[in-house]
């Protein structure tokens, strides 16, 4: 119990504000713009993402700027992740599954609810951009596998051998014991899951990662499973996920977030409804990590995790910041 405190029982109520007490970190989610009393804020547009990816945040607000979409916004600022060979959770350089395969799962949905999803994508280095690509040019929504990859070279998309040297000297030493521990706040740089708002103040999202390290070869995670990784709804806002997929999946957790929204919490409390309702249906084993992020209409953002060092970035006309996102457990 040392690490689990609880932190329900303090003393943060804010009157009239939640009607729950808030937990921590919460406090600051406040101040930083989440209070649930938006109707005179106007933050469009604006661009969030998972943990704290300067890089790719500020490639999609230089889309928006420039008049662009909040869908090329998403895709477009997810690529760069994707392309940091040193960021070993997303595209290439991600960590693989226990044979020593990486594989690719990444999804995208709009403001008209189009959305496309590839799971197990191998030797392709955009997924995200085969994803769209499912969602514009198919009839479908999800391709997996072997299937997704010929769909993507007849896209146009090229072969890339995905396990960087450094990816795959980490596997091999992980073989020596071949344990499956995921680790909590890995790098502090994850899957990363982005929401945008546009000028036009229509919503996207994107969602991508190389999955949990060391999976079984044939695992897919909560990453592209629309409603579970990613989900957006114009009408009320979007939401993305990180951490153990399982238990995202298990809660429809990202559709969970929206859906709250709708129900007229702030982004800040539906992503910590969601969370408490994953450690509901886990009580004591809470050595996993889960982080969402939301987005309402309005512009305003929350974040939420179980275990502190979740961060999320947020770029909009009031500037660049990376959020610590508030916990449920304390340091
Ligand atoms: C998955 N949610 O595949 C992703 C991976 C992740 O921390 O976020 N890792 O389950």
């Amino acid at each position: 119990m040392n690490r689990r405190k609880f932190l329900e029982k303090s003393t943060l109520s804010t009157a009239g504000i939640l009607s729950t007490p808030l937990i921590a970190g919460e406090r600051q989610g406040l101040e930083s713009g989440n209070s649930p009393n938006p109707s005179s804020i106007d933050l469009k547009p604006i661009v969030i993402a998972t943990w704290d990816v300067p890089n790719a945040t500020e490639k999609a607000w230089s889309v928006l700027q420039n008049g662009g979409s909040a869908l090329d916004a998403v895709e477009q600022g997810v690529r760069i992740e994707e392309a940091d060979e040193n960021n070993q959770s997303v595209g290439k350089g991600g960590r693989p599954d226990r044979d020593g395969n990486v594989t690719l799962d990444a999804c995208i949905m709009d403001k008209d609810s189009n959305c496309g999803s590839v799971v197990y994508l191998q030797n392709i280095a955009h997924p995200i951009s085969v994803a769209r690509k499912v969602m514009e040019e198919t009839p479908h929504v999800i391709l997996a596998g072997k299937g997704a990859e010929q769909f993507a070279y007849s896209q146009g998309f090229e072969k890339e051998e995905l396990l960087t040297e450094k990816s795959k000297q980490e596997w091999l030493q992980w073989k020596k014991t071949a344990q499956y521990r995921p680790v909590i706040n890995i790098e502090n740089h994850d899957t990363i899951g982005m929401l945008a708002i546009d000028g036009n103040g229509d919503i996207a999202g994107a969602c991508t990662t190389s999955g949990m390290a060391y999976k079984i070869a044939g695992r897919v995670g909560d990453s592209p499973i629309i409603g579970a990784g990613l989900f957006v709804d114009n009408e009320v806002g979007g939401a993305t996920a990180t951490g153990v997929g399982e238990e995202v999946i298990r809660t429809v957790g990202s559709f969970l977030v929206v859906e709250l929204m709708r129900q007229g919490k702030s982004p800040q409390e539906a992503c910590r409804t969601a969370v408490q309702r994953i450690i509901e249906k886990n009580k004591d084993k809470l050595d996993f990590q889960i982080g969402f992020i939301a987005i309402n209409r309005n512009g305003e953002t929350g974040g939420f995790c179980i275990h502190p060092g979740f961060s999320y970035r947020v770029y909009s006309g009031k500037g660049h910041k990376n959020n610590p996102s508030s916990s449920y457990l304390a340091k």
